[in-house]
């Protein structure tokens, strides 16, 4: 058996599923992201017999590429990210196996499906993923914290997340992975405590650049993406600095623009339905959670995306 894993690579919650995925496959992984899960899928050729995919946004548009790997390949979906009812069910027609719960992180649904192989330390990996993808509360993720030091397991996960969020180059997401793949401590990972400090110092100085650089508009803050930070990491600042129910950031990439949307904890709307909508309707792709989501769309739509998002909210 050839095993492939393509997980998201830019954050602790797909890492974990990577590394869970090693250690009881072996394999490789594959680092992905939204952005490139085509490119991704399209590399994926035989001898590759049983392919993984984990807490990657699977949009309709990707099935033709799932049909092609099927004809040589098992394919397992295990993820937290919505997908739509009808596509769901193509793709279980042609025999794809798909594990979508919504309310827990992808670690602790690829924990939970192998836990008697992944053991009593695995929990604290997948502990790791529910706090740093903020699902500690979800019917599976709440078990899975019930036993551990909670202090203890908040203080890894968040030096993980914040060294993450601030080296996104691939040999640390690449060292982040293997040491995972051993069960290591976060903070015993080489170099990993200075980057989450330096991810709080970041963070300090972007809180100082928004009030000058953010607009708010209602309930919403925009702002374009300035430094290399982040966008989904302004739009919680934005929400943290200037007390709005939304913060949504923006960063020009190519012919396109990314968008992140982050909600306020007690946020009624659903955000990552919103951006799969409103994406659609110009001509690009977006969907996530509830509170924590993005789209991206062809550059000269920017300003209409925005304003829909304004009158929608406001
Ligand atoms: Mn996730």
């Amino acid at each position: 058996m050839t095993v492939l894993s393509i997980i998201h690579g830019d954050d602790a919650d797909g890492i974990t599923c990577g590394a869970f995925l090693k250690r009881i496959k072996g394999g490789e992984v594959y680092l992905a992201n939204y952005d490139n899960l085509m490119n991704a899928l399209q590399s994926v050729k035989p001898p590759v017999d049983m392919l993984y995919i984990c807490d990657l946004n699977i949009r309709d548009a990707l099935e033709p590429e799932l049909l092609r790997i099927r004809e040589f390949a098992n394919i397992h979906i295990i993820d937290h990210h919505q997908m739509g009812p009808e596509f769901m069910e193509r793709l279980k027609k042609r025999g794809i196996t798909i594990r979508l719960e919504t309310q827990d992180c992808a670690s602790v649904l690829v924990y939970d499906t192998f836990k008697d192989q992944l053991g009593q330390e695995g929990k604290r990996l997948a502990a790791y993923a529910a706090i740093s993808d903020m699902f500690e509360n979800g019917p599976l993720g709440s078990q899975v914290l019930a036993k551990l030091d909670r202090k203890f397991a908040q203080h890894e996960a968040q030096l993980l997340t914040h060294a993450l969020s601030s080296d996104q180059t691939m040999d640390f997401k690449r060292l982040v992975l293997e040491e995972l793949i051993k069960y290591s401590y976060p903070h015993r990972i080489p170099g990993l405590v200075e980057k989450a400090i330096q991810c709080l110092e970041e963070m300090t100085q972007m809180k100082e650049l928004i009030p000058e650089n953010a607009e708010v508009k209602g309930r919403i803050a925009f702002m374009e993406s300035i430094n290399d930070y982040s966008t989904g990491g302004i739009s919680n600042l934005l929400i943290d600095t200037l007390g709005t129910d939304v913060g949504i950031s923006y960063k020009a990439n190519g012919e396109y623009y990314n968008l992140s949307l982050r909600g306020e904890k007690m946020l009624e709307e659903h955000l990552g339905d919103m951006c799969k909508e409103i994406a659609g309707e110009y001509g690009g792709f977006g969907g996530g959670h509830k509170r924590a989501c993005g789209m991206k769309i062809p550059k000269e739509h920017l300003q209409a995306v925005l304003d829909e998002f304004d009158a929608r909210l406001n």
